[in-house]
Formats: structure tokens, C-alpha cells, sequence
């Protein structure tokens, strides 16, 4: 997959994507990521990225035409057009989902929203997506991208050690993760669940299952109700939930 930020701020990715997941998906060839800054498409004297807004208010905005240009000389730099996505605390909510619909495209091409945000022009006639990661504002749509290119890494081939940690992870079945432990069995006091070092693999995954629907049920019972639970699962966590 190939990947294209449009930002004003490029340094910001030096960190996140020279360590870690994304940098084993960079150096194995499945995930080949390009900074550009619109910045460098200005035409004027002093590099001119914002102006104020028409009608008047605080903060300033984004200008259309270092990003038009921008993208212009971007899309050839690949095969594929690419999809165009705006960050912005405006998008669309990122989950597991868009992740996965997102993680399908041969290239996409993320612009980094800025200031007080971009040129509505920019939105209306450019892009093809528009992405939040919360409900919350941030400086700029920089730790979004990362977020994003993070997310979307894991779901390349080979990137992860097995591609059945993405089917088991958090969030994939609709449920958080159960919890889990490593050595020592016990530790200052603490031991570990004993039915984990009982061998009995069956059993085992039931009771992971019935911790990832408890913990759902409890820390976010938003997303048990779109999981997909057996009646004797919604039961069960009546039961539960009734007892505490
Ligand atoms: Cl994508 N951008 C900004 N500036 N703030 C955000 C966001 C994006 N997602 C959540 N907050």
C-alpha cells in the first residue's frame, strides 16, 4: 500500500514511523510512505500556507491552492489515483471498520488540516473522504494521520506475527480483548487465573470469550449491543450484570 500525507508539519512523522509496526511495514516492502508539504507549492515570496476568513472571526485558514497544487504534482508519483481523505475533527468517526475499508485501498493520500481548518473548496471539490479520530480537537491532523497509518499497517500482509492476531485482537469480533497474562504465574501475590494453566484449550477459549463479552458488557456496553452474542450470551451477561 502506498501512502501520501500532505502536511505542513513532516517532522512530526519522523518518530512514529521509524519504530515499531510501521517501520517492520516499511522495511518489508508492504507499506511505502511519502511526505510532501504544501508549503513547498507556494509560489509566493514568503511561502504562504494561511490567510484569514472571509467574513471575518478568529484563526486563520488553510489557502486552496498550495493543496490543489500539491495533490496535482502528488498523483503521479504512483499508479493509482488514490483515495484523497481529509483529517479533520469534522470526518467521519474512525473505527474498526473504516479501518478495514480504508486498509483495502491500493494508495491512499491523507491531507493534514491545519489552523482553524482548509478552504471549504478543498472539501467540496477535492477530497474523497473526510476522517476524525475523536470527539475531541487537535492542533492540527497530524497524530490523526499517524493513528491512521498505524491502524491500517497492521491489516497489510505479513506485517502482524500471524494474521490471526488481527481476527482476535480487540474490536475485530465487536468485543474487547480478554485479559491476558504472561510469567510469572505468580507474581508479589498476584496469580493468574488458574484455568490458563490447566492446558485445556477448549476451555480455555470459553473463558476468554465469556471475559471479552463481561468486559464489553461493562466498559462498553455500546458495542455489546451491535456484537453478535448466542442468546445463552446474552444470558449470561444478564446474569452477571444483574449480580454486581
Ligand atoms: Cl483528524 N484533526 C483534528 N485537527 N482534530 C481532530 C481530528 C482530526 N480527529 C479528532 N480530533
Amino acid at each position: 500500500m502506498r501512502i501520501d500525507i500532505l502536511t505542513l508539519f513532516p517532522e512530526m512523522f519522523a518518530g512514529p514511523f521509524d519504530a515499531s509496526i510501521i517501520a517492520r511495514a516499511r522495511a518489508a516492502g508492504v507499506l511505502d510512505i511519502a511526505l510532501h508539504n504544501p508549503r513547498d507549492y507556494t509560489t509566493d515570496k514568503h511561502r504562504i500556507v494561511d490567510d484569514y476568513a472571509y467574513g471575518g472571526g478568529p484563526g486563520m485558514v488553510m489557502k486552496p491552492e498550495p493543496i490543489f497544487d500539491c495533490v496535482d504534482a502528488v498523483r503521479p508519483m504512483a499508479d493509482a489515483p488514490g483515495k484523497l481523505v481529509l483529517l479533520t475533527p469534522q470526518g467521519r468517526l474512525l473505527n474498526h471498520d473504516v479501518v478495514a475499508e480504508l486498509a483495502e485501498e491500493p494508495r491512499l493520500i491523507l491531507i493534514c488540516g491545519h489552523y482553524e481548518g482548509v478552504d471549504e473548496r478543498v472539501r467540496a471539490f477535492l477530497v474523497d473522504d473526510e476522517i476524525s479520530i475523536g470527539d475531541y480537537v487537535l492542533s492540527g491532523g497530524e497524530p490523526a494521520a499517524i493513528v491512521l497509518v498505524d491502524a491500517v499497517a497492521r491489516h497489510q500482509p505479513g506485517v502482524l506475527g500471524s494474521e490471526l492476531s488481527l481476527e482476535e485482537e480487540s474490536h475485530a469480533q465487536g468485543l474487547l480483548e480478554y485479559p491476558q497474562y504472561t510469567r510469572p504465574a505468580e507474581f508479589r501475590g498476584m496469580a493468574i487465573p488458574e484455568i490458563l494453566l490447566s492446558g485445556h484449550h477448549a476451555e480455555i477459549a470459553k473463558w476468554r470469550r465469556r471475559q471479552s463479552i463481561l468486559r464489553t458488557a461493562r466498559r462498553r456496553p455500546d458495542l455489546l449491543a451491535k456484537a453478535q452474542l448466542t442468546p445463552e450470551e446474552r444470558r449470561l451477561v444478564e446474569e452477571e450484570l444483574a449480580r454486581e
